[in-house]
C-alpha cells in the first residue's frame, strides 16, 4: 500500500499544517501550531491510541486516530502540558515515516564486502535469529580477542542504549551532543543545577524576550510558538540577535543582525551596563547566587562601545536593550541548544554562562516567566527494578572520542562526534574493531568523509534504523528499529514541564518485522553468554510496570485520564540550586576546580574570515524538516525539493549570482554543490545552509541526490585540538567555520 492509501493528503496536510505559500514563512499565529479541533478529518474511527511525538525532543503527547488498524492522523492530546491539544508541522507530516515504502521490513546482511559511498551492499533477506546471532558471535569475537573498548555503541545515551554499552563493558557510548548543546549543559551544571541544561522556559508569562540566535518559532516547536506569540499578545517585547532573520526574527520587535560569533561580547557588554548602572534585582542576587564581586570586577572593561566594534552593533543600541531587559520583568533570554550559547564557536560556551548570567541579574531564574527547572517525577530505572551484576570496571576506562578528557561534560555521560573519526583512524587510544549504530546517520558528523573513511576500518558494524539512510549502507547487518508509534513506555514532560506529568505511549503493532533496541539488546547480550545482564523478564514492559507502580496508578487510571499522570500545579520557585553552594555560583567554582575560566571572558571565534574565505557559514532549520529523517517524505519533497545557500542580494550581485545559479561553497574541509537563494534577510559577509539534505543513499527513493550537506563543510578534530580550545563542553564547533562562494563553470 503507497503512503497515499493512509496518509493525508498533500491538501489535507497543507491545512493541517497551514504550510501555504508566504504563509508557512511569515504567517499567523496557526502557521505551525493548529487546533486539535481543526486537525480531524472527519473519518469513522475504530479507536484510538495515546503516545508521544519523538520527531523532537518536545515529545508532545499525540492521540492517534485508527481505523482498520492503521493510524489515519494525529491530533494533539489537550490534556499533556506540552502539547496542549497541538502537534506542529513536523509531528503531523512524521505519520507518512510510519508508512514510508522504503522503510526498512526485515534484517539483511551484506554480501559486498566493499563499503563507501555509491557502494552496493548487496543486501540479502535473513531471519531475526541469523542476524541476532551473527551480530553476538562478531561482537563476541572482537571482545575476546581485543578487549572491550574494540566495541563502540554510537547512540543516544538513553536508559537501554547504557546498559548495553556498559553490560558489553565498552565505555564506547557515542552520541551526538557536542554537536548539539553541550556548551550549555556544562555551564548550566557549574553555575545552576549540578545536572545538565534545564529545557523548560516559561515564555508565555514573560515581558521581555531577548534571544540570540534561538529560533524557536523557526523550528516550529509546538509549545514555545504558542507560547511566544501569546507573550507578544500580551504586550511582551521580543528582540533577536541573529546574522539570518529567522522566522522568530520577522516576529520580533527587533532584529539585529550581529556578526556571527561575536555575541559573547554583546553580552559582557550588557552584563557591565546592567551591574554599573545598578539595575540589578538585589534581592534575587543576595539571596540566591555567590560571585557577584568578583563578576563585577570582571565586566568593568566590557563597555557597550568596546563591544560594538566586534559585534557591529552600535553601542547605543547594546546599552539600551540591556536596560529594558533589566527595567521590564519578568524578563528570559530564550535560549535552547544550537544557538548562539550552543557549540558552534570557539566562546559559545562563554556566551551560554552569560546567559545564565542575564537571568540571574534580573531574578527570572526558575521564576514565572524565566527559565524553569524542569518539575519531573522521579521514575524507577533497570537498577530499581531488576538485579544484576555491577558493569565490568573497563567502562571507566580512555574512551575513542577522548571524553574522559573533558571531565564535565564526561560526568554528564555525553558524547563527541566530531572527535570520533579521528579517534578511529589514529587508533587512538586503541583501535576499536566493531559498532553498534542505532538511530545515529552518517551526515549528523562534521566531515562525514572522514567518518564514512572510518567506519570503512570497522571489521564489523551492526544499525539498527528505520529507514536506509547513509549510516544503513555501511552495515553489515541491518535490524530494522520500531518507530515510536509502535513502541510502547511512559514519557516524561522534559522540554515544557511546569509541573511533573507523564504520558503514556501505546504501541501500534509493528508494521514490518522490526525489533526494538531494548529487545535487540537484550537479545545479543543473552547470545554472548552476558545473560547476567538480560536477566528474565526484563524488557520495556516491566519497566513500565514498576514505573506506574512508583507513580502509584495503573495503565486504566492513565487512560481514564486521557493519556496522562500528573495534576496542574503553580511554579513552586526554588530557593535552593543543584551547585556546592546551594546558590546560582555567578563565579562557577566546578570551572575553576576543572581547570576553566570561572567567569566568562573575551574571546574571539575560531575562524576569521579572509581574503580567501569572506564568508561567515550559518546553519538553520527549516520548519518542516527534522534534521536528515524527513527528507524522503513525498509532501515535503515537493514543498521544497532541495536545499540551498542563501545569500545576501548584495553580495549575490558582487559575485554575479542569481536566484537559482549553481554555486559551490567551499571550506577548509570540503565543497558542496547547491543553488543560489537571495534575500536581504541576511548579513552580506554570511551564507546560510538548511541541514537536512545530501542524501546520498539510493534505498532513499525520494531525498537521495537532492541538495548537499552542511556538514563537508565542517571540520572533524582531533582530541589534541578540542584540548587546545579549552571548551569545557568539548564543542564541535559547527559554525567556527568560514567559506567562500563561486559560481559553478559547467
Ligand atoms: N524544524 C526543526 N526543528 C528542530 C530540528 C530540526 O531539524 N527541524 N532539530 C532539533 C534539534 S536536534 C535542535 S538541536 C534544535 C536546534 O534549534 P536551535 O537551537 O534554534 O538552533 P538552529 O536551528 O541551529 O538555529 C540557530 C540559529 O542561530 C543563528 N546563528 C548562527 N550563528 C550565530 C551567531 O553567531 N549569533 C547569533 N546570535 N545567532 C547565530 C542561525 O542563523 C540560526 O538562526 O532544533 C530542534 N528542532
Ligand atoms: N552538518 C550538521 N550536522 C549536524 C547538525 C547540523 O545542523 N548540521 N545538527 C546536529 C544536531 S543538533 C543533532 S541533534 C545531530 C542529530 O544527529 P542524528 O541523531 O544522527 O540525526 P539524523 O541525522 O537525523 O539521523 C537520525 C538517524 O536515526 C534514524 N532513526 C529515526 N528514528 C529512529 C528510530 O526510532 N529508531 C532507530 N533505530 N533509528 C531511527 C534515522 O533514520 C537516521 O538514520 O546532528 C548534528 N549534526
Ligand atoms: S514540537 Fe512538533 S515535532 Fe516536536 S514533538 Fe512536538 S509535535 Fe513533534
Ligand atoms: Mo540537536
Amino acid at each position: 500500500m503507497s503512503f497515499k492509501d493512509v496518509s493525508l493528503s498533500r491538501r489535507q496536510f497543507l491545512q493541517l499544517s497551514g504550510a501555504t505559500g508566504a504563509a508557512a514563512l511569515f504567517g499567523s499565529r496557526l502557521t505551525y501550531f493548529t487546533p486539535a479541533v481543526q486537525a480531524s478529518p472527519r473519518l469513522a474511527e475504530d479507536g484510538i491510541l495515546y503516545g508521544v511525538c519523538d520527531v523532537c525532543s518536545m515529545n508532545c503527547a499525540y492521540i492517534a486516530h485508527l481505523r482498520e488498524g492503521r493510524i489515519t492522523h494525529l491530533t494533539g492530546n489537550p490534556a499533556d502540558q506540552t502539547a496542549e491539544g497541538k502537534l506542529c508541522v513536523k509531528g503531523q507530516a512524521a505519520l507518512r515515516l510510519l508508512y514510508d515504502p522504503d522503510r526498512l521490513k526485515y534484517p539483511m546482511k551484506r554480501t559486498n564486502p566493499e563499503k563507501g559511498i555509491g557502494v552496493d551492499p548487496g543486501w540479502v533477506k535473513i531471519s531475526w535469529d541469523e542476524a541476532l546471532d551473527l551480530t553476538a558471535a562478531k561482537f563476541k569475537e572482537i571482545r575476546d580477542a581485543y578487549g572491550p573498548q574494540a566495541l563502540m555503541v554510537i547512540a543516544r545515551g538513553q536508559t537501554w542504549q547504557k546498559h548495553f554499552a556498559s553490560s558489553l563493558g565498552t565505555p564506547n557510548l557515542v552520541s551526538h551532543n557536542n554537536t548539539c548543546y553541550t556548551s550549555h549543559d556544562v555551564v548550566w551544571r557549574a553555575m545552576v543545577t549540578g545536572k545538565g541544561k534545564t529545557w523548560t522556559v516559561d515564555y508565555e508569562h514573560s515581558k521581555y524576550i531577548l534571544a540570540f540566535g534561538w529560533d524557536g518559532l523557526g523550528k516550529s516547536k509546538n509549545h514555545w510558538g504558542r507560547a511566544v506569540l501569546t507573550a507578544l499578545d500580551n504586550g511582551a517585547r521580543l528582540v533577536v540577535f541573529d546574522p539570518r532573520l529567522s522566522i522568530t526574527a520577522s516576529k520580533a520587535h527587533e532584529w539585529i543582525p550581529i556578526k556571527p560569533g561575536t555575541d559573547l561580547a554583546a553580552l559582557l557588554a550588557m552584563i557591565h551596563v546592567i551591574i554599573n548602572e545598578d539595575l540589578y534585582d538585589h534581592e534575587f542576587v543576595e539571596n540566591y547566587t555567590t560571585g557577584f564581586e568578583q563578576l563585577k570586577a570582571q565586566v568593568k572593561d566590557y563597555t557597550p562601545e568596546w563591544a560594538a566594534s566586534i559585534c557591529e552593533v552600535p553601542a547605543e543600541t547594546i546599552a539600551r536593550i540591556a536596560r529594558e531587559f533589566a527595567a521590564t520583568q519578568p524578563a528570559v533570554i530564550a535560549s535552547h541548544k544550537r544557538d548562539a550559547g550552543g557549540p558552534n564557536y570557539r566562546n559559545s560556551w562563554q556566551t551560554a554562562a552569560c546567559f545564565v548570567i542575564m537571568d540571574t541579574l534580573v531574578g527570572s531564574l526558575d521564576r514565572p516567566g524565566g527559565h524553569i527547572l524542569d518539575r519531573q517525577p522521579k521514575l524507577p530505572g533497570l537498577r530499581d527494578v531488576w538485579e544484576f551484576p555491577e558493569y565490568p570496571e573497563t567502562i571507566k576506562g580512555p574512551r575513542i572520542d577522548g571524553l574522559e578528557k573533558f571531565p564535565i561534560t564526561y560526568q554528564l555521560g555525553k558524547g563527541s562526534f566530531s572527535t570520533l573519526a579521528e579517534g578511529i583512524l589514529s587508533q587512538q587510544p586503541y583501535p576499536v574493531k566493531a559498532a553498534f549504530v542505532w538511530r545515529h546517520n552518517v551526515l549528523a558528523f562534521p566531515n562525514p568523509g572522514r567518518l564514512v573513511e572510518a567506519l570503512k576500518t570497522l571489521d564489523f558494524i551492526a544499525v539498527s534504523d528505520i529507514m536506509p539512510t547513509e549510516i544503513v549502507q555501511l552495515a553489515d547487518v541491518v535490524l530494522p528499529d520500531v518507530t515510536y508509534f509502535e513502541s510502547l513506555g511512559l514519557s516524561a514532560r522534559q522540554y515544557h514541564a511546569v509541573y511533573p506529568q507523564v504520558a503514556l505511549k501505546e504501541p501500534l503493532p509493528a508494521v514490518y518485522d522490526s525489533k526494538g533496541f531494548g529487545t535487540v539488546a537484550r537479545e545479543i547480550l543473552k547470545r554472548m553468554g552476558l545473560d547476567e545482564y538480560a536477566p528474565d523478564g526484563m524488557d520495556g514492559k516491566g519497566l513500565m510496570q514498576a514505573q506506574l507502580a512508583a507513580l502509584e496508578t495503573t495503565l486504566e487510571e492513565i487512560k481514564a485520564n486521557g493519556g496522562v499522570w500528573g495534576k496542574p500545579k503553580p511554579i513552586e520557585p526554588k530557593i535552593e540550586f543543584g551547585t556546592p553552594s546551594k546558590k546560582i555560583e555567578l563565579y562557577a567554582t566546578l570551572m575553576e576546580e576543572k581547570g576553566y575560566p570561572p567567569l566568562p571572558a573575551w574571546q574571539p571565534a575560531g575562524a576569521q574570515t579572509s581574503e580567501q574565505y569572506p564568508f561567515h557559514l550559518l546553519i538553520w532549520r527549516r520548519p518542516w524538516h527534522r534534521m536528515t529523517q524527513s527528507q524522503n517524505d513525498p509532501i515535503l519533497a515537493e514543498l521544497q525539493p532541495e536545499n540551498g545557500a542563501l545569500l545576501n542580494t548584495q553580495t549575490a550581485q558582487k559575485l554575479g549570482l542569481k536566484a537559482g545559479d549553481e554555486v559551490w561553497v567551499e571550506s577548509v574541509a570540503g565543497k558542496i554543490r547547491l543553488k543560489a537563494m537571495l534575500t536581504q534577510g541576511l548579513r552580506p559577509d554570511c551564507v546560510a545552509v538548511d541541514h537536512g539534505f545530501g542524501h546520498w543513499s539510493d534505498a532513499l527513493s525520494i531525498a537521495n541526490g537532492r541538495g548537499a550537506n552542511d556538514g563537508d563543510l565542517i571540520p572533524s578534530r582531533t582530541v589534541e585540538q578540542q584540548l587546545a580550545e579549552g571548551d569545557p563542553g568539548v564543542s564541535a564547533m559547527m559554525e567556527d567555520v568560514v567559506v567562500s562562494v563561486s559560481k559553478v563553470v559547467l
